[in-house]
């Protein structure tokens, strides 16, 4: 019964093409079809993909990854969407004068061999029009959009609103 779990690792190595990929997420082994797929924008890697329902029934909902740049050019992210939900967004959560406030992160860029980290307290994703029927342990695909046009598709995990 092991006997995928070799072929499954070859394949998370390959996918990443490019040396220093997240080494220590194995979570980011849901993404291995990636060098398959044609909705995948070569050297980029997204790993730890979730969508956190809303504690209160009609509010946006929050979807955090990281996305690794292991290619040797900027990529831009231009937009962002998650299938049959509604608009999402790029915010950025920050702190000043012990305030949070929230703005809109702009065609963010990542430089080669950096990272964009979405995670709870600062960058996220906001999420309108969640289908009510979304249930914590389902999966929802997400597909980011890069500026040259070029696409990378990642499931994520649904989960519990209150989880961070
Ligand atoms: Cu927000």
């Amino acid at each position: 019964m092991s006997r995928f779990a070799p072929l499954l690792l070859l394949a998370a190595l390959t996918a990443c093409g490019g040396g220093k990929g997240p080494a220590t997420d194995p979570s980011g082994a849901a993404g291995t079809t990636a060098a398959a797929d044609p909705a995948a924008k070569p050297g980029l890697a997204l790993t730890g993909g979730r969508l956190v329902l809303p504690a209160v029934k009609g509010n946006p909902a929050a979807v955090y990854f990281t996305l690794v740049n292991g290619s040797d050019k900027p990529a831009t992210l231009a937009a962002v969407d998650v299938a049959g939900a509604g608009m999402a967004m790029l915010h950025e959560t920050t702190q000043a004068d012990g305030h949070s406030t929230m703005a809109e992160l702009k065609d963010p860029v990542i430089a080669p061999g950096a990272s964009l980290e979405l995670a709870p307290g600062g960058k996220h994703v906001m999420l309108d029009g969640v289908p009510a029927d979304w249930k914590p342990g389902a999966t929802a695909e997400l597909t980011l959009v890069f500026a040259d046009g070029d696409k990378l598709s990642a499931p994520l995990k649904v989960e519990a609103p209150g989880g961070d």
